[in-house]
C-alpha cells in the first residue's frame, strides 16, 4: 500500500529491525534515512537529529500524510501503524492473548534490549574502562536472563506463531534480538521454541526484507 512515510533508522539497529518487519507485515511503502550511528560521533546525535527527535536514538517515524507527525520508539511505532493502517493485523484480537504478546515484546524491548544498547555499551568502555570481554559478559548475562523467560513464555502459544499461521508485533521485536544474539555469537540452543520461531519466520518476505544486510546504509 502506498502511504508517505520515512523511517530514520541504521541498518543495524534492532530497534529500527523490528519497525521494517512491522512496515512489511502491513504492506507498507516507506523511505528510509540513514543515520550512521557511529560516525561523526554517532549522528543522532548531531543538532539536526536531534531537533527530529530529542531521544537521540533511531527509529523514529514520520507520516508525511498525517501533518508530518514523528514518533518515537519502535513499539509505539508497531502500535501507531496497526491502528491507522488496514491491511494484516500485528496484534491479536483477543485480550488475553494480545497482553501475553506485549508482555513478551515488552520484556525483549524494555528489559534486555536497553542493557546492550550502544551508549550503554559506549559508558561501560569509555566511562567504567570495562573490557570488550568484561562488556560482552554483560550483554550475554541480560540475554540469557531474557530469552529464558521468553522461551518459556512463548508456551502458551502452543507451537503457533503470535497470530496463529501469521507472524505480528511479538515476531517484529523477537526476531532483531535474535539476530543480534547470534552477532555476538550466543548459544540459543537451549531456546527450541524460539529457534521454531525463527524457522517460520526468517524466510518470509518481510522479514528476509527488513534483514540489515540488505537495507540501503548497510556497507
Ligand atoms: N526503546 C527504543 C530503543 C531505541 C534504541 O535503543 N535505538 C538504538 C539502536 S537499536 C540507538 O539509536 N542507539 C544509539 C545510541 O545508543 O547512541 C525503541 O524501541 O525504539
Amino acid at each position: 500500500m502506498k502511504a508517505d512515510l520515512t523511517l530514520y533508522g541504521y541498518w543495524r539497529s534492532s530497534a529500527a529491525y523490528r519497525v521494517r518487519i512491522g512496515l512489511n507485515l502491513k504492506g507498507l511503502d516507506y523511505a528510509q534515512v540513514p543515520v550512521h550511528l557511529l560516525q561523526e560521533g554517532g549522528q543522532q546525535h548531531s543538532d539536526s537529529y536531534r531537533q527530529l527527535n530529542p531521544q537521540e536514538l533511531v527509529p523514529l517515524l514520520v507520516d508525511e500524510a498525517n501533518g508530518g507527525v514523528r514518533i518515537a520508539q519502535s513499539l509505539a511505532i508497531l502500535e501507531y501503524l496497526e491502528e491507522r493502517f488496514d491491511g494484516p493485523t500485528l496484534l491479536p484480537q483477543d485480550p488475553l492473548r494480545r497482553a501475553q504478546v506485549r508482555a513478551l515484546a515488552l520484556h525483549i524491548a524494555c528489559d534486555v534490549h536497553p542493557l546492550s544498547n550502544l551508549r550503554v555499551l559506549q559508558y561501560l568502555g569509555d566511562e567504567l574502562c570495562l573490557a570488550e570481554s568484561v562488556r560482552n559478559r554483560w550483554y550475554l548475562h541480560w540475554l540469557h536472563r531474557g530469552l529464558s523467560a521468553v522461551e518459556e513464555g512463548l508456551a502458551v502459544f502452543k507451537d503457533e506463531l503470535s497470530l496463529g499461521e501469521q507472524p505480528g508485533y511479538l515476531e517484529a521485536c523477537l526476531i532483531p534480538q535474535l539476530y543480534n544474539a547470534r552477532r555476538y555469537q550466543a548459544d540459543l540452543s537451549t531456546y527450541p521454541r524460539l529457534l521454531a520461531l525463527a524457522s517460520r519466520c526468517e524466510p518470509l518476505a518481510a522479514f528476509s526484507q527488513a534483514v540489515p544486510e540488505v537495507q540501503p546504509d548497510a556497507p
